[in-house]
């Protein structure tokens, strides 16, 4: 008989129940953390958004691990990740469509006014014609450049804004302006009216969005975090917001989710919130992507997108 690897799904309760039914009919012997019982040195792999800290320490025997997600803080964030055990993230342009599609939504409604004119309709009140700041002279700044980050700024692009943005390397492509590394962080940030967070979540990028850097954005700009909770410093935005600063926020991410119901962020008059959705990873992918990375292990070949220990994203 054929030798199926072990896969262990650790993902909280009806969650883990999109990917359970799928999985169970590719080449392996599922384990559901939670549901099954199962000896630690069975496991062969591991499938996870945020494993339960020290978990995967655990499993002696553990040859990979894949992430549900893009982001791999949830398994770094601890530091009691196994190093010997290669951790792979979930790239697919399903993702990067998402997020551009969010960004986009975002970026218009604040741009075009659309929540006034909806406070508006609310008061049956015809507003007067109130013209948009000119699309050439809003100009967008991403925080990250990697896979999503890069396909969404040059969607941005084609919609006629000027587009710019930060990363570690500095990236080229002729829709945008290139800033990296903190030497250039501050001259990034005072031309970006609207600042879109697409950060990994890093020891480096964590509370990167806090009180000097909404200082160093221009006055009346707007924030949207679709990366991670754990960006933002909430007490600094909400100050930054209250004093006139920022002119509004867009929250997909929290560093508590749910967002707990007595956060000041769900009542505040310039923030929007949405619960985590930018960019939903589709379970067909991610199945696919999870069943053919370890037939690759198991090939002895190594996958694509395997996290770089050295940066940890
Ligand atoms: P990538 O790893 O491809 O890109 C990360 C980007 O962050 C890179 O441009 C990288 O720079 C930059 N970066 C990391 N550390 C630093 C640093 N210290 N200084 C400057 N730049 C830095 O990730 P993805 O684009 O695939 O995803 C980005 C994030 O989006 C995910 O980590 C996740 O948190 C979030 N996400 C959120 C979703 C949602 O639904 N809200 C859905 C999917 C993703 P460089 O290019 O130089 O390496
Ligand atoms: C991700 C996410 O990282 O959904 O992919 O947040």
């Amino acid at each position: 008989m054929a030798h199926h690897p072990t896969l262990l799904l650790i993902a909280p309760g009806k969650w883990g129940t999109l990917w359970i039914d799928k999985l169970a009919k590719g080449p392996i012997r599922l384990v559901v953390h939670g549901r099954d019982a199962y000896a630690t040195d069975a496991i062969d792999y591991a499938l996870s958004f945020r494993p339960p800290a020290g978990l995967l320490k655990s499993l002696p025997n553990l040859k990979a691990a894949f992430s549900l997600g893009a982001g791999v803080d949830g398994f770094l964030e601890n530091g009691d990740y196994p190093a010997r055990v290669p951790l792979v993230r979930f790239v697919d342009p399903t993702l990067s469509v998402e997020m551009a599609q969010y960004v986009i939504l975002q970026v218009l409604m604040h741009h075009r006014l659309q929540r006034k004119f909806d406070a508006a309709q609310r008061d049956r009140t015809w507003m007067q014609r109130v013209l948009p700041r000119r699309t050439e002279d809003t100009r967008v700044g991403f925080l990250g450049l990697g896979e999503i980050g890069m396909f969404t700024a040059e969607r941005v692009a084609d919609l006629g804004f000027p587009v710019s943005g930060w990363s570690r390397s500095g990236k080229a492509a002729p829709y945008l302006k290139s800033f990296a590394g903190e030497a250039q962080f501050t001259a990034f940030l005072g031309q970006a009216d609207i600042l879109v967070c697409l950060l990994s979540l890093t020891r480096q990028t964590k509370g990167i969005l806090n009180a000097r850097t909404f200082a160093a954005l221009p006055k009346d700009a707007f924030v949207i975090n679709a990366a991670r909770g754990g960006h933002l410093i909430e007490t600094d935005l909400i100050a930054a917001l209250d004093c006139g600063h920022l002119s509004g926020a867009v929250l997909d991410v929290f560093e508590t989710e749910p967002l707990p119901a007595d956060s000041p962020l769900w009542a505040h008059p310039k923030v929007s919130i949405t619960p985590h959705i930018a960019a939903i990873s589709q379970p067909d992918v991610v199945v696919r992507y999870a069943l053919d990375g370890i037939a690759a292990f198991e090939r002895g070949e190594r996958p694509a997108n395997i996290v770089d220990v050295a940066t940890t994203y």
